[in-house]
């Protein structure tokens, strides 16, 4: 096995963002841009020298080139095995599942998550400890500043290996081990959940269908839902993952899933209707002519974790992230139970699951996760609903509707402006800050504030500090909040994140987009959006 040493020159822009490093992929094709972060990323762990480390992606175009690549360079650096996901896919769960189950020294997951594929889309790469969780903020800083002095990197050659193959090859020292995908997660699955409780659901007559929106979860979707659990052959739509995801936006909300929120406001519409994102980490819940909110999704979880066998006793805490509207708390208190507000990216997560602070965790961005992985997990929030459907003998809505009429309502939605001149952005948003003191005891539109801030965070258990996470303005039952997103690969894209409070019983079942339709008109006027943007409106709401 020859061992090279190729000379390289840094790039300026590796920044890993909310989720490691995502790029167009006509950037990651650069001559040795993939093979910079890689070995950026080894430069900055410590002792990986003869352990494990686990590969796979979501099978996004570039995927396979991307993972050809990666196993030279880490035979060159030592790793002792290589657990490769077969055909080069692993949806990013069954990736964390792995690796701690295979007690890796961590593992790379090859994802942009919900961004477009193909040529022209994104690529993404990211890095998850032995725990099977995000790399921490002080490793991806370490990473980002590694890859701005790079000079060489090491690789190997050897001939490409057969990802389809499953079994174990040598190369050099390094195992190489291709392993089947789908197998070690369902049997996880298997292991939290009472199947048999949803088999009889499915036996029964229940209607599913879930969309897998042409990226990574279409086999496992099969094969848990409709081999395993008896959902109906044809429960699972778009199963199969295609590099370009079909010409699709992988992401499951109102506008990239709009067809599929069609389907489920037609008449004959099946009882529920469950979709993932690229990657797997993501979900969306519909009922029949019924969206859930990501909030509502996680407070609803968090009133019937208990009875998941699994959990039974465990449910020492929750947590959500600031801009998640906080329908959970009222659960939590209800339930004595501590919540914490951590900002935006999973990584905040992990030291609460690590240490046993929290047991279930969830973001408006449609992810949602419990102490079983330290990622979030799409297909097992989906488990989740099936077990309380199942538990309850309640429909989508009328467990959404028993949650607002037991604690109120927190009327919720996400508005995001994508593509935005970064320097506009920036401009509008530095403004706004300077004026945020001046702005409590204003009145806009009927709303008084009470309060401005930046979000600042102090991680209870590591101490780690992060800075200025997002622009709070609070009024009494209502609260805009707002951040730039860290996971898009071109311009700025701002979201603004709507919440509002409801307790009077006629009010509960209003349309959402409607009741925060005031509370929208406040925040146009306070950040002046379209005057620095030119935007009229958000390109997505959810
Ligand atoms: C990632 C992070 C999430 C975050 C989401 C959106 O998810 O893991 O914690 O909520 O991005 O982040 P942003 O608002 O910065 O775009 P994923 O599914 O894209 O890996």
């Amino acid at each position: 096995m020859d061992i090279s040493t190729v000379k390289t020159e840094p790039f300026s822009d590796q920044n890993c963002g909310t989720s490691g490093l995502r790029k167009k992929v006509s950037v990651f094709k650069q001559e040795n841009y993939l093979e910079n972060f890689v070995q950026s990323l080894f430069d900055s762990l410590e002792g990986f020298e003869g352990k494990t480390l686990v590969i796979g992606g979501d099978g996004r175009y570039f995927n396979e080139e991307a993972i050809q690549s990666i196993i030279r360079i880490a035979v060159a650096n030592q790793f002792g095995r290589l657990i490769i996901g077969q055909n080069g896919i692993l949806s990013t769960p069954a990736a964390s599942h792995l690796i701690v189950k295979r007690k890796a020294f961590g593992g790379i997951i090859l994802s942009a998550s919900h961004n477009p594929g193909g040529p022209n889309g994104d690529f993404g790469i990211k890095f998850d400890t032995a725990q099977g969780a995000p790399a921490p903020q002080t490793l991806t800083d370490k990473i980002s500043a590694r890859s701005k002095v790079i000079d060489h990197y090491w690789t190997c050659d050897m001939p490409p290996v057969d990802l389809s193959a499953i079994g174990e090859q040598m190369a050099g020292t390094t195992a190489i081990e291709i392993v089947d995908p789908i197998a070690d997660y369902a049997g996880y699955m298997a292991d939290i959940f009472d199947f048999d409780a949803i088999r009889r659901l499915f036996a029964n007559g229940f209607q599913m269908r879930y969309n897998a929106m042409n990226a990574v979860t279409g086999p496992y979707a099969k094969y848990i839902f409709e081999e395993i659990l008896g959902a109906e052959q044809g429960t699972v739509i778009n199963g199969n993952p295609l590099p370009d995801f079909g010409g699709l936006h992988p992401e499951p909300n109102l506008t990239y899933a709009k067809d599929f929120v069609e389907l489920m406001n037609r008449d004959d519409a099946p009882d529920l209707g469950a979709a993932s994102d690229g990657d797997g980490d993501r979900y969306m819940i519909l009922g029949k002519k019924f969206f859930t909110s990501p909030a509502d999704s996680l407070a609803i979880i968090a009133e019937y974790m208990d009875t998941i066998p699994f959990y039974k006793g465990k449910v020492y805490g929750v947590a959500r992230s600031m801009p998640t509207a906080n329908a959970v708390d009222y659960v939590a208190k209800a339930k004595n139970m501590p919540v914490y507000a951590t900002p935006t990216g999973w990584k905040f997560f992990s030291s609460l699951l690590e240490s046993h602070k929290i047991a279930l965790c969830g973001e408006e961005s449609f992810g949602t996760g419990s102490f079983h992985l330290c990622e979030k997990d799409g297909i097992w929030a989906i488990l989740c609903w099936l077990h309380i459907i199942a538990h309850t003998g309640k429909s989508v809505r009328e467990l959404n509707e028993e949650l607002w009429q037991k604690y109120g309502r927190v009327y919720n939605s996400t508005q995001s402006y994508e593509g935005l001149d970064s320097e506009q952005a920036r401009v509008m948003l530095d403004t706004l800050e300077k004026r945020l003191p001046a702005l409590v005891g204003e009145t806009y539109n009927g709303f008084t504030v009470t309060e401005t801030g930046l979000f600042e965070y102090k991680d209870p258990v590591t101490g780690e500090e992060a800075h200025r996470q997002g622009y709070m303005i609070l009024f009494d039952h209502a609260r805009i909040f707002m951040r730039l997103s860290g996971t898009g690969s071109s311009g700025a894209t701002l979201r603004i994140y709507y919440m509002m409070r409801e307790t009077n019983p006629s009010r509960l079942t209003e349309n959402a987009f409607e009741y925060l339709k005031p509370l929208v008109e406040v925040a146009k006027e306070i950040t002046r959006i379209q005057e620095y943007t030119g935007r009229e409106k958000p390109d997505v709401i959810t």
